[in-house]
């Protein structure tokens, strides 16, 4: 594509997109007027903290509240030989006035000094029921999901293995896809394989009806499931997804992202909108297809607005190399809190200007999208007590490998199985040094493998769990339960009194076991010292001008919205130009847009950045296209010393703690616009999120943006009446003009921030 062209196309973009914008809303191109209307912050309102209380902190010490909680105890104090810990001044941004501690709208402090949420507590069953026995058929609670059933299917070490048992451990015994390739003698990034099987899937997103636990209502579905159906493949396959959108009343538009893949070469397929590609217009199909590059296990989700949190989401497993053994593989079991409300009407709150709102609780929390609901807690809809739990069955002296997921939209996760401990492989797609721990911690994205050893005798029923942090997360209900049966437990007992004589005989038919203690205490991970990758890579050295800093904080805009900052500024992005095809035309002059919130780290071979978290929330920092070394994390701020140095904690997904830092580095071998960003899925609607522009000389020669992915943008413009891209040629286009609201109606004028 010649200079002129690219110049034309760049040019009528902008044009287009500023002519194209909704009546009534200014070109955002332009300054905002921050904080004309307002007092400048200043000193706290003497009634705004508590008694004894002088801290100019936005937050004061307090019972522990829904917004912030865990925030009751008092701000970590820097760990010594750390440093100071970052700048603790209520709310600061480049420059611009944010209403201040003392101005506060009067909604917020119902936030900050809330009642007590109710806490729903968990449902227990009368005589004759039990939680082991499911009010309703799955079809009315997960649709076509098999998940949570004794059906769910089993997975082998790999697909196509010829003899039904064995994990072909130690590694070299059996003849794997991926040929002589080992979990701790292979470099993943450097030497995955390339086995030349396609993986083909289609996928209908439509919405439909389900009751996960008990109550009735409307989902996103993919293929009628709720979650959607496992994605398995092995290392080194090519997996294909044809992705319908069918979204109607309301239509919407949508995309997919399969988590943790490092997409090397093919950025586009990343499944970002106004990133990485336009979004799926309604009607209308995109196939994605990408390596299966990395192994272990993950998941794949909508990366519109918050649309996964309506239920477009499942797990990916894709086969590869030990590094422990067990028998049987149980497959996904997928830890998601759990909303009643549709993830629309939460974010409209989310990004609304009532901030009791901005922090939205979760009602439930399901494993393997099943849960049970106290019906007396809602009215006006159709509720159905003990609609059912997920289910598993143990063999005793057997031994089973679990992935977990956490699918959620906030909950960080204790999972944990009464009576059992649990060995730890691998985290995210990184293998481990196996660990054993007894409650297994996963912030919103992270995922973590783990062996069970199934010592418990034939008829035992235990109870495996997953609870919310109370400390770190919003919840009224955070206890998520499923049974696990023996293979001699009845696992259709009702819980009954027999009566003889004067003594009564109570046979419970679900578990009595009980559950580990928990450490609630911290919102990070398990210690990175405790996390060691099974295949160790020394991080290079960086140039020390490829240190970023990155402060974490928030503010309250001048129309009342709170929105996360991302080193002052606040990200937003624009559908209808993902940065990424700017990039791909060669258009490296960034940022184009101060929302989008672009670092561009230029030619750097490798690069650290730090986040400082200046609040007192905590957030699971997802990076794409990249496992990040972890360089280290904790509270305060970073003195540059790294854990384990010759071979740090490798993940896609970290716990930024409450006031703390995480320092990772990433090893520039991807060029590509890569989002890094908060996984809380209200944290990303509210702008807690950057790109990562790696290596942007490299990407038009480096990367070949396929037809149908500028396809997606005619048909988007065309969805949102908008000037749409043309496909003119192999590479040239433009984007042309139409008459506004004569060919396309117009959609969306939608007032709403809408982000990811
Ligand atoms: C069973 O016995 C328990 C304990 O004595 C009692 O609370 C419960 O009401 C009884 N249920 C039935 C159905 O008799
Ligand atoms: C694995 O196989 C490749 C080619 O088949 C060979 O070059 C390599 O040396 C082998 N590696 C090991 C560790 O055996
Ligand atoms: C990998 O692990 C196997 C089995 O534990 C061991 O025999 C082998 O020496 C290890 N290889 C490397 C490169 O560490
Ligand atoms: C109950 O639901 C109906 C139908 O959605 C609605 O019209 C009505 O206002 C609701 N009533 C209450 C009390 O929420
Ligand atoms: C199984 O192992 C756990 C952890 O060591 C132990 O606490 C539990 O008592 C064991 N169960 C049985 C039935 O021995
Ligand atoms: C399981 O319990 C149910 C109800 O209590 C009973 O009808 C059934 O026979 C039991 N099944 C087995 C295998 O014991
Ligand atoms: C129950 O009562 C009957 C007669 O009243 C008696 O024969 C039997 O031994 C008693 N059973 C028990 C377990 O006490
Ligand atoms: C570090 O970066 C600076 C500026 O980008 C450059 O001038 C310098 O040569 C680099 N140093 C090394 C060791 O690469
Ligand atoms: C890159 O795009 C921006 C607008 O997005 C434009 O202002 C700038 O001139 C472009 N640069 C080049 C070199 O085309
Ligand atoms: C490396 O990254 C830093 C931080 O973004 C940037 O300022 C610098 O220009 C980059 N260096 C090169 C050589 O691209
Ligand atoms: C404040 O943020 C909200 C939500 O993103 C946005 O709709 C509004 O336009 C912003 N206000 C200003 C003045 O930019
Ligand atoms: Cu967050």
């Amino acid at each position: 594509m010649g200079i002129t062209s690219v110049a034309l196309w760049v040019v009528l973009v902008f044009v287009a997109s500023i002519q194209a914008l909704p009546e009534g809303r200014g070109p955002r191109y332009f300054g905002l007027p921050f904080g004309l209307p307002f007092e400048p912050a200043g000193r706290p309102h003497p009634g705004f903290f508590p008694t004894g209380h002088s801290s100019p902190r936005l937050f004061p010490t307090s019972p522990a509240h829904p917004f912030f909680p865990g925030h009751g105890r008092p701000p970590p104090v820097p760990v010594p030989g750390r440093g100071p810990k970052p700048s603790q001044s209520p709310v600061s941004y480049s420059g611009a006035p944010i209403i201040g501690t003392a101005s506060l709208p009067a909604s917020l402090s119902t936030v900050v000094f809330p009642s007590n949420l109710p806490t729903a507590g968990f449902p227990k069953q009368s005589s004759g029921s039990s939680l082991g026995i499911n009010a309703l058929p799955q079809s009315k609670t997960n649709g076509n999901s098999l998940l949570g059933t004794f059906a769910a299917p089993k997975y082998p070490q790999f697909i196509g293995q010829s003899s039904g048992g064995g994990t072909g451990f130690p590694p070299g015994t059996g003849s794997f896809p991926w040929g002589n390739r080992t979990a701790n003698g292979t470099n993943p990034y450097r030497s995955a394989p390339s086995t030349g099987v396609v993986r083909s899937y289609n996928f209908v997103i439509a919405r439909g009806t389900i009751a996960p636990d008990g109550v009735e209502r409307s989902g996103l579905l993919i293929n009628g499931g709720f979650p959607g159906p496992t994605i398995e493949a092995n290392w080194g396959d090519t997996i294909e997804v044809t992705v319908s959108n069918r979204i109607t009343g309301p239509e919407e538009g949508t995309s997919l992202h399969w988590h943790g893949m490092l997409q090397k070469g093919t950025p586009f397929e990343d499944g970002v909108p106004g990133i990485t590609q336009c979004p799926i217009a309604p009607g209308e199909t995109f196939t994605y297809s990408f390596n299966a590059d990395l192994y272990g296990t993950t998941w794949y989700h909508s990366h519109y607005s918050a649309q996964y949190a309506g239920g477009v989401f499942g797990a990916m497993i894709i086969h590869g190399p030990v590094n422990a053994q067990y028998d049987q593989d149980l497959g996904p079991v997928l830890l998601t809190d759990y909303y009643h409300k549709d993830y629309d009407t939460i974010v409209e709150e989310v990004m609304g200007t009532d901030l009791s709102l901005i922090a939205p609780s979760s009602v439930n929390n399901l494993i393997n999208g099943k849960g049970v609901y106290d019906c007396t807690l809602v009215s006006n809809v159709t509720c159905t007590p003990n609609a059912g739990l997920s289910k598993f069955q143990f063999t005793s002296g057997q031994s089973y490998r679990l992935r977990l997921i956490n699918a959620g939209a906030e909950g960080l996760q204790r999972f944990s199985i009464d009576n059992h401990v649990l060995t730890v492989i691998a985290y995210d797609l990184v293998p481990i040094e196996p660990y054993t721990t007894t409650v297994v911690t996963l912030g919103i994205g992270q995922r973590a493998d783990v062996i069970v050893h199934a010592n418990g005798s034939s008829s035992d029923l235990v109870w495996m769990r997953s609870t919310i942090s109370s400390y770190c997360s919003v919840a009224s209900q955070p206890d998520g339960l499923a049974i696990i049966y023996y293979q001699d437990a009845n696992t259709t007992a009702a819980t009954t009194n027999s009566s003889t004589n004067s003594t009564t005989t109570t046979t419970t038919a679900e578990p009595t076991s009980t559950a580990w203690p928990i450490d609630d205490t911290s919102c990070g991970n398990d210690a990175l010292a405790e996390t060691v990758p099974y295949y160790a890579i020394t991080p290079p050295s960086t140039n020390t001008s490829a240190t970023v800093q990155v402060a974490l904080n928030f503010e309250i805009n001048s129309t009342g919205h709170f929105l996360w900052t991302m080193d002052g500024s606040s990200f937003r992005v624009d559908y209808n130009d993902p940065v990424l095809m700017l990039a791909d035309a060669g258009n490296d002059s960034y940022p184009y847009d101060p929302e989008w919130n672009v670092y561009d780290f230029g030619s750097n071979k490798s690069f650290i950045v730090v986040i400082n978290n200046e609040t007192p929330v905590a957030h699971p920092m997802h990076i794409h296209g990249h496992n990040m070394f972890v360089l280290n994390e904790g509270l305060g701020s970073w003195d540059g010393s790294v854990v384990n140095p010759t071979n740090p904690t490798r993940r896609d997904v970290q716990m930024l703690q409450p006031y703390g830092y995480m320092a990772m580095q990433i090893d520039a071998d991807n060029p590509g616009v890569w989002p890094f960003h908060c996984h809380i899925a209200w944290h990303v609607s509210g702008g807690l999120y950057v790109n990562i522009l790696e290596h942007p000389e490299l990407i038009p020669s480096a990367i070949e943006i396929p037809s149908s992915v500028n396809d997606l943008c005619t048909s988007w413009g065309s969805f949102t009446a908008q000037g749409p891209i043309d496909q003119i040629d192999s590479g040239l286009r433009r984007r042309k003009r139409r008459q506004r609201g004569t060919e396309w109606p117009r959609k969306f004028s939608n007032p709403l921030r809408r982000t990811l």
